[in-house]
């Protein structure tokens, strides 16, 4: 008979798994708990790659884990499958991007099968394909009646190579995410997605998935969404009507006003500026021109010179009455807040950067050399016993000064200057002065948020039609539900090259409508939806994916979701993550599922590098996910990676050794052989080392698998694999009955990893059926007890004391223990220990002299 036929193997069980289905989920009948286990569904750009051959084997160790431990487990796949890539390869292919991304589809399903992934393929579902975005516009249109899907117009992120709209998210440093191209400004209508509104409890349901999904990720959606708390002050403007609020998180330091600074590229800016001379109306469309060509990030950029124009208007502060001269400055943005600051160079640094360009006064009005605790001031006392008065001394108070030092006091201290609040601490001040502002209907406590509304709308062919009616009265209204799906038209014909305007506009029949109310002839919205809506909730989708009369059942998706674990990669922290919880929280709101958090726990997988570098096709350095598996086999593919290193880290595909997964797959079918070709076990009592190392790894595995410590089973698998080879050459042979447990628990717990070579184990050692399925074997807790034995120390060669330690113990904790025995600490009395020997476990010898 020859070797190890990983090729073999892998058809074989391939198409017993295709003919038996046995990893599809069980329905109401099974009454085991249930695990809804997700691996982020993959766009159908080319074929999978490296990263995907990743992330798609831990989630197939996390689904094959729960399946053995007596679990329900639902692990579905789809394609995400709308897009530009699409789009793009269309229009230089001249193909239609559907029979693109299909065939794509049709090349990934059949890697997958290789790859032996457990999915329930009865599941499948594709973003473009009617059946589902059907439910992105029955979701549209849900957000719509909740208030909750709005038109507007404003200033938007424009790719000028893609020719389209981007969201915040996708613009990266000022570029194109996925071109490159800088990115413009440009006014459009369009529809949003009111996630502002949800800013709060996406901000404070962060805190339920602390220690459930990566530090990391909780800190970055909640820097994205970004919660200021403080107040906003209403101003009264010389010569104008109405008050103009400002924002401020430092409302304490009102009195250390200064002047106004408003956004340039706001309308109150160019309000103000046309109220006054033409002079200063010339030199701010001049400067506003300037603003306009910067990116966001420049304006925020602390290192550039400060810039703006002095508006000849003024401000009233509400508190003193004080006249504050108005600027226009680009550091303040025009989208954040109310777009204008009351400036307290004091303790602001970019408004104390802004006053010494243009010498503007600067009035402190914290003195943060006071002490905030409470305590009475220590006060110091020269020779003479003279009290020392700091504020005596020039030059010390010089050190403080922000308008010569450069530095705004941002610290706490005692208010001065301030009226009333003259002594408090910043937070009494600024509860104090909130107080004061709302009693003079003059300001209020108020938050701002760095989060943006979500806008959606998109100038694209490829993607899921808005399913509204734009009638001849100038009227929005919805597609009426029984002309659902409202289906793309046929690609032929149309011009996809992007233009500014949606290709769906060229579609004439497409777009001429009725008004669903006068039946007088109306438009359709030429638009289609950002990808992150279809996203943005398809893991309800998969639990009925075939159901043509809902988007999913209620009752099913309270069942199985949230999902238990979500895996996948870390790009989509942000984007993808945050519109998942709000289109959740939504759906909850609208009684349709009874949780709000979509993922109860994530993993992100670093990603795999080649060179260093990350794995890109314009890199050139992509190892294509079909190909690898050529060489070794699928499950030798899997076993490498995860055994490359802890999942959240980066690995290098130059150090992922196939090659020795496939001899460790290799040695663990021979020992399965071995056991199998021993005709008549003799019953021995077994090897009991060898049963130790078995259950111990039985006993740990589940705990190390909970926390993500894959390639730790890995490599405690081999040990058990090594272990079990010892015991069949040097003690009873492969008829101990400790091998051939070994070997089963062997086959058992390497179906995590590589499932085809698991198959084969379990069928080499005599059993019909999937090892798949097979209940965790229990491990037996009499041969976990550590083995223990009688260690001795010696003080200067007598022995001083006995210890009873584990087997295992090592030099460094054997010492430590001996030290601190308190017989040997008696007898040393004192004495230094001036050497010590240890041979673990059985002596320490101490030396005095
Ligand atoms: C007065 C003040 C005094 C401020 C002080 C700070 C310190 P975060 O924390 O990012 O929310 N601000 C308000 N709107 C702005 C805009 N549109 N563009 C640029 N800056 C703006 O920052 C809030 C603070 O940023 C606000 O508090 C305001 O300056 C400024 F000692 O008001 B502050």
């Amino acid at each position: 008979e020859g070797g190890y036929d990983a090729f073999a193997i892998q058809e074989k069980w391939q198409a017993r798994w295709a003919e038996a289905d046995p990893f599809r989920a069980g329905g109401d009948d099974d009454t085991r708990p249930r695990k809804y286990v997700l691996g982020m569904f993959p766009y159908p750009s080319g074929d999978l790659h490296m990263g995907h051959a990743e992330n798609y084997a831990y989630v197939d160790v996390v689904a094959r884990f729960w399946r053995h431990r007596g679990y329900n487990v639902l692990n579905p796949i789809g394609w995400d499958s709308f897009g530009l890539p699409a789009e793009n390869a269309a229009i230089q292919r001249g193909a239609d991007p559907r029979e693109w991304t299909y065939a794509n589809i049709e090349q990934h399903k059949k890697s997958f099968r290789e790859y032996g992934s457990s999915y329930d393929w009865s599941r499948i579902l594709h973003t473009s394909d009617p059946e589902y975005y059907r439910w992105n516009q029955w979701l549209f249109q849900l957000l719509y009646e909740r208030g909750l899907a709005y038109r507007k117009e404003s200033p938007v992120n424009w790719c000028p190579n893609d020719q389209t709209v981007l969201a915040n998210e996708q613009v990266v440093d000022g570029h194109c995410e996925r071109c490159g191209a800088e990115v413009v400004k440009k006014k459009l209508t369009q529809w949003y997605f009111k996630i502002t509104d949800y800013a709060d409890r996406l901000l404070d349901d962060l805190n339920q998935l602390e220690g459930f999904w990566p530090q990391k990720v909780i800190r970055m959606q909640r820097n994205w969404i970004g919660r200021s708390i403080g107040a906003d002050i209403d101003f009264e403007i010389e010569g104008r009507e109405g008050r103009v609020t400002v924002f401020s998180t430092r409302p304490d330091t009102l009195h250390g006003a200064t002047f106004m600074v408003v956004a340039p590229d706001s309308d109150l800016a160019s309000e103000l500026a046309a109220g006054s001379s033409a002079e200063v109306r010339l030199r701010f469309q001049d400067y506003l021109e300037n603003v306009q060509r910067e990116t966001d990030i420049e304006r925020q950029s602390s290192d550039r010179p400060k810039t703006g124009v002095f508006l000849d208007r003024f401000a009233i502060n509400p508190v003193n009455g004080e006249r504050l001269p108005i600027w226009a400055a680009d550091y303040v943005l025009a989208d954040y807040g109310h777009g204008a600051v009351m400036a307290v160079p004091a303790h602001d640094q970019r408004d104390l950067d802004f006053a010494r360009a243009f010498d503007l006064p600067v009035r402190v009005v914290v003195d943060t050399t006071a002490p905030i605790t409470g305590a009475l001031p220590v006060i110091e006392l020269d020779d003479e016993g003279v009290p020392i008065d700091p504020g005596a001394d020039q030059d010390s108070l010089d050190t403080i000064d922000p308008a010569k030092t450069g530095i705004a006091l941002t610290g706490d201290g005692r208010m001065i200057n301030s009226g009333s609040l003259d002594g408090l601490s910043k937070r009494n001040a600024i509860a104090r002065i909130i107080d004061q502002l709302r009693a003079a209907g003059t300001g209020r406590a108020a938050k701002s948020y760095r989060l943006r509304d979500w806008l959606i709308s998109r100038q694209r062919f490829w993607g899921t039609p808005i399913p509204m009616i734009h009638t001849a009265d100038g009227r929005i209204v919805p597609v009426p539900e029984d002309q659902l799906p409202l289906t793309l038209p046929d690609v032929k014909g149309l011009d996809l090259t992007p233009k500014g305007t949606s290709p769906l506009g060229g579609a004439a029949d497409w777009m001429a409508t009725v008004d669903p109310e006068t039946g007088e002839p109306a438009l359709r919205d030429a638009d289609t939806m950002d990808t992150f809506v279809d996203s943005s909730w398809y893991f309800l989708r998969f639990l009925a994916a075939e159901d043509p009369t809902q988007a999913f059942p209620s009752r099913e998706a309270d069942k199985w979701a949230p999902v238990d674990s979500y895996i996948g990669g870390v790009e989509h922290a942000i984007l993808h993550l945050l519109y998942a919880r709000f289109i959740t929280k939504v759906l909850f709101d609208e009684g349709l599922i009874g949780f709000t958090e979509p993922f109860s726990s994530l993993i992100n997988q670093g990603m795999v590098l080649l060179g260093g570098s990350k794995m890109s096709k314009s890199k050139g350095n992509l190892v294509e996910f079909a190909s690898s598996m050529i060489d070794p086999g699928a499950d030798a593919v899997r076993t490498a990676i995860v055994f490359a290193g802890p999942v959240e880290d980066d690995i290098n595909w130059e150090d992922v050794s196939t090659t020795g997964a496939q001899k460790f797959l290799a040695r663990a079918w021979r020992v399965a052989k071995d056991v199998a070709s021993e005709p008549d076990v003799i019953w021995a009592e077994g090897d009991v080392a060898l049963r130790r190392v078995t259950h111990r790894l039985l006993a740990d595995a589940p705990g190390l698998i909970e926390q993500n410590k894959f390639n730790v089973v890995v490599a405690r698998l081999m040990e058990l694999v090594n272990a079990t080879r010892k015991t069949i050459d040097s003690g009873a042979g492969p008829a101990d009955p400790a091998v051939r447990e070994a070997a089963e628990a062997t086959a058992m717990i390497i179906d995590l990893f590589a499932p085809h070579t698991a198959e084969e184990l379990w069928e080499i050692l005599g059993y019909d059926g999937f090892v798949g399925l097979v209940p965790w074997r229990s491990a037996d807790s009499t041969l976990l007890v550590e083995e223990t034995v009688t260690s001795v120390v010696q003080i200067d060669g007598k022995v001083r004391a006995t210890l009873t330690v584990p087997a295992r113990i090592d030099a460094a904790q054997l010492e430590k223990l001996a030290r601190e025995d308190e017989r040997i600490v008696r007898s040393l009395a004192g004495r230094e220990i001036t050497r010590a020997v240890v041979r673990p476990p059985k002596v320490v010898s101490f030396s005095t002299h």
